[in-house]
């Protein structure tokens, strides 16, 4: 296999439209071949062999197969890229990858800003440094973009801060898909209280657009303290009445990190649809009872256990 110059690699990106693609990250999963991602080798700084390998790979067969035998300690200098994704600010990403590695390693993944479609800097969007174990696991980092990376955000598995031996597989930026909550299904407002030890209840409605059956109840967490479901399980049923099946969700109040004065609660985790994971996210709107004020509100107003006292001012 041969193995491309890094920097040369982006010249060829540059001028060459063999690797262009506009848009979502694509063949994340390595098995039609490599294109569009290409390999990077900083050499005299690194030596690596890089490759597709056609088997061992744990989505489909094929997968990417490192062997770094001198490195700098700088992780860019070993790599396996992708160029002229689109990422847009104001919506929330999830990037997903599958590493295994012949012993316990670091291995990052970064997405920014590439120069290669209208020049200009590398900007950095996102970045994570994993610590890889010898078994397949997949690993995830939020992606937020700040402004819009139209066909011009690029994402980098970087492999040289350590020699030895890395597969990836699976790599996946997928956009958070919003559901539909409803805290205390079937009554509103939705109030809280701080001061109870209880559990509260929480749908997930099915809509047109998102089967909320297909939530992993495991893989959510409620509020600022990322409570998880309490039971260890979601609840199936037709919460709203409307003929289709919604997940209902439990949470300790306790644990849900919210505070006197929140107006709102957000719940995040990630469904299971057509054998992938994807990102979900929604909130709901809180009254809170019985709690203390936040901090900004009047020291000297008189605490009392009901809503409209410790709201306040107006
Ligand atoms: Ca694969
Ligand atoms: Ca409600
Ligand atoms: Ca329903």
């Amino acid at each position: 296999m041969k193995n491309h110059v890094f920097l040369a690699m982006f010249c060829v990106l540059g001028l060459v439209g063999a690797y262009a693609h506009a848009g979502e990250l694509i063949n994340g999963d390595f098995e039609t071949g490599l294109s569009p991602w290409v390999f990077g080798i900083k050499a005299p700084e690194a030596v690596a062999s890089v490759q597709l390998v056609p088997t061992g790979g744990v989505i489909g067969s094929s997968c990417v197969y490192a062997n770094i035998t001198t490195t700098a300690g700088i992780n860019w200098d070993v790599g396996v890229v992708q160029d002229e994704i689109t990422v847009m600010s104001g919506k929330v990403y999830k990037a997903y990858i599958f590493l295994k590695a012949d012993r316990a390693r670091q291995v990052s993944l970064e997405v920014k800003r590439s120069p290669s479609i209208d020049g200009g800097a590398w900007e950095g969007i996102a970045n994570a440094d994993f610590n890889v174990t010898t078994d397949w696991a997949e690993y995830s980092m939020i992606v937020v973009p700040k402004k819009n990376y139209p066909d011009t955000a690029f994402i980098g598995v970087y492999m040289a801060q350590e020699i030895g031996e890395v597969w990836v597989d699976g790599v996946r930026l997928v956009t958070k898909t919003e559901v539909n909550v409803d805290i205390k299904p079937g009554s509103f407002p939705n109030h809280i209280n701080l001061k109870s030890k209880g559990v509260i209840s929480l749908a997930v409605l099915t809509t047109e657009e998102f089967d909320a059956t297909a939530i992993d109840p495991l893989s959510v967490r409620f509020g600022a303290g990322k409570a998880a479901e309490c039971h260890e399980k979601g609840h199936i049923k037709d919460v709203d009445g409307d003929g289709d099946l919604d997940m209902c969700l439990h949470f300790k109040i306790a644990d849900a990190g919210i505070q006197a004065g929140d107006t709102e609660a957000k719940l995040r985790g990630e469904a299971v649809v057509n054998g992938e994971r994807i990102p979900i996210g929604g909130t709901d709107s809180i009254k809170i009872v019985g709690g203390k004020p936040a901090p900004s509100m009047n020291p000297k107003r008189k605490l009392t256990n009901t809503w409209g006292s410790i709201k306040s001012g107006h």
